[in-house]
């Protein structure tokens, strides 16, 4: 494709203009499902809605991974019938794509004057305080491959949309999370329910294989919290066009990071050598997991979620 990021995300506009009804137009707040997740589109009134498979979209790339449907999804919160826009499935960038074109969606959201991005994404705890079930607001990250040069923004800078060495340190809206912490407090989710809200630092790894225990080991002394395969670069691209933005975690499972002594698994004996095995096999991740933790929490999340999405509309 040779034509510019911003001539792509016109064209992707001009397409989305004609299709979806004038009273969808103009969301000011996008949010993106992770996966397990797509029950947030239940925030959103049953009418009017417009959904536009991401297949349909110029320049888009299309979503191949099972459990993610890949669409957009126009319509209005169901809390104060404002315009929001979801993203129901996303494409990851092991899928194949380029790590630019992953983010086009973003670009579009800006386009469409979406101020505000809620990402949200599953992903493997590194934390051993956290559990299955718990969510993470996302207060920072570690861009793996970003730091070896697979960067979302890399190539000609698209001026129109920022500036071409944004500073990143404050890329997680301190308000927002902030008000996402008052909002769980507010729901008493302490005493109905064993679910935590944490804040942490999330790790993007490309995928699609989980991580080994050795990696794990690397990215928890490098001071991730969660670890997973999205979510970084679409979080670039937004803070480089000065989106706002608001990332949430679902801890899906716990990453392994045991091992025997100095890594050494073959040096133990006996029943250290059965825990060790038993940890292992009982972390060993699977996408039919990470699904199941999805539905589980998905009431919670969108609770929070619409919550935090009125209020960001109300002010
Ligand atoms: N889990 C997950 N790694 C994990 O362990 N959901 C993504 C990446």
């Amino acid at each position: 494709d040779n034509t510019t990021l911003s001539q792509q995300a016109a064209e992707a506009l001009t397409y989305l203009q004609k299709k979806v009804p004038a009273e969808l137009h103009e969301p000011v707040v996008g949010i993106t499902c992770g996966s397990g997740l797509s029950g947030l589109a239940e925030s959103v009134l049953p009418e009017p809605r417009c959904e536009i498979p991401y297949t349909d979209i110029p320049h888009f790339p299309p979503s191949t991974v099972h459990g993610h449907a890949g669409k957009f999804l126009f319509g209005l919160l169901e809390l104060n019938k404002k315009p929001i826009v979801l993203m129901v499935g996303r494409v990851h960038y092991y899928e194949g794509h380029s790590i630019q074109s992953i983010t086009i969606p973003v670009r579009l959201m800006k386009r469409l004057g979406v101020e505000t991005i809620i990402v949200t994404n599953a992903a493997g705890s590194l934390n051993p305080d956290y559990s299955v079930g718990d969510l993470v607001i996302l207060n920072d990250h570690i861009n793996l491959a970003g730091l070896a040069g697979i960067h979302p923004l890399r190539g000609p800078n698209a001026d129109d949309f920022g500036t071409r060495f944004p500073a990143l340190s404050d890329a997680y809206d301190l308000d927002l999370r902030r008000r996402a912490h008052q909002l769980w407090k507010s729901l008493g989710r302490g005493t109905k329910s064993t679910r935590r809200l944490h804040e942490g630092v999330y790790a993007f790894v490309g995928g699609p294989s989980y991580e080994t225990r050795a990696e794990c080991r690397i990215l928890r002394s490098f001071g991730a919290d969660v670890v997973g395969m999205s979510t970084v670069p679409e979080i670039i691209v937004a803070r480089h066009c000065n989106i706002r933005v608001f990332a949430l975690s679902l801890v899906t499972n716990n990453a392994v990071l045991e091992a025997g002594p100095r890594g050494d698994d073959i040096a133990i004996q006996g029943s250290s050598a059965q825990d060790l095995y038993k940890a292992i096999e009982k972390g060993k991740a699977n996408h039919e997991e990470v699904l199941a933790a999805g539905q589980n929490a998905a009431a919670d999340v969108q609770q929070l979620v619409g919550l935090l999405v009125r209020d960001i509309l109300s002010t």
